[in-house]
């Protein structure tokens, strides 16, 4: 919080500024005691799948997909940054008709991701996942089911150069503009950019991008560390992801169209665990979990 003296201080008493879309929010970070670590709180492992990547984690909805999975494992991309050199070929969903269907990739790319999230995204239910080109690099890339068909049905453009690669945050209406965005660290290995797309005529194009994040650590198995989370209460989803050198979490809103950081939190150790989002059934504001190198369960909490 900034301290007001004086004569400044009597006219912000007076007549407070009207809050902007970017209000400030304070976040603290604190240890806690939590039987079982996160895992116990966020992490429910399902049974492997037919086809499946070895490393490779399900992802399950209540929507008109049920389950996604990458599949048809290849070494044909030498990058490894993931845990091992073993990429996906394809990916398979299992619809709300118990339909299974799959889609492979041509032998010029990989999925290279562990899972094949399933989001909604301006009200459709799709899959999003990475995907990389062996010549130009990593792709965001969305793709529909219905009963009997699946199908890439819009891609971000490659960064453009073999080895260089991207790990999704999600997807949330960042700005309030009423469309959603994808939100994704572009290169985090080597100076990631925040880098937020909309889905536009078969395309995912570029809507912002900013500089000085990271939400990978190279070759590491963990790909969650980061966390969507109204932090400041106004409505609108802000984004929390470590900074360049993974030494602080940054909390950053894109309402309004403007991007603005709320708070920035100095971590305590190196990050060690996917961000966990708990809110409460009872309102107040949305707490994020992470364990960090000391083996300790630490809790991320927002005030105004
Ligand atoms: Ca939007
Ligand atoms: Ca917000």
């Amino acid at each position: 919080m900034k301290r007001l003296f004086g004569l400044a201080a009597l006219i912000a008493a007076q007549f407070p500024l009207t809050p902007t879309y970017a209000q400030t929010v304070t976040a603290t970070i604190v240890p806690v005691q939590i039987d079982g670590g996160i895992n116990s709180l966020f992490v429910r492992p399902l049974p492997p799948r037919p086809l499946m990547l070895p490393d490779g984690i399900v992802s399950i909805s209540s929507g008109s997909i049920r389950y996604a999975w990458l599949t048809h494992p290849t070494t044909r991309y030498a990058h490894g940054v993931i845990g091992d050199a073993i990429e996906a070929g394809g990916l398979a969903v299992e619809t709300e008709n118990h339909a299974f269907l799959t889609l492979t990739l041509g032998a010029d790319a990989v999925f290279e991701d562990r899972i094949a999230l399933i989001v909604r995204l301006d009200s459709e239910d799709g899959v999003l996942v990475v995907k990389s080109y062996l010549e130009r690099g990593a792709a965001l890339a969305f793709v529909r089911a219905d009963s009997n068909a699946i199908r890439i049905v819009a891609e971000s453009a490659a960064i453009g150069t073999p080895h260089r690669w991207l790990n999704p945050i999600g997807i949330a209406d960042f700005d309030g503009d009423g469309r959603d965005e994808i939100a994704a660290i572009l290169t985090p290995h080597i100076g990631g950019q925040l880098t937020l797309y909309r889905q536009d005529n078969g395309a995912l194009r570029e809507a912002y991008r900013i500089g000085g994040f990271s939400n990978h650590s190279i070759g590491s198995r963990e790909l969650g560390w980061s966390a969507i989370v109204d932090a400041n209460g106004d409505g609108t989803p802000d984004i929390v992801v470590p900074d360049t050198e993974r030494h602080a979490l940054r909390i950053v809103t894109f309402a309004g169209g403007r991007f603005a950081e709320l708070a920035r939190v100095s971590l305590p150790a190196a990050l060690a665990s996917s961000l966990g989002v708990a809110t409460h059934k009872l309102g107040g504001k949305p707490e994020v979990f992470l364990e960090l190198a000391d083996r300790q369960t630490y809790v991320l909490h927002f005030a105004n």
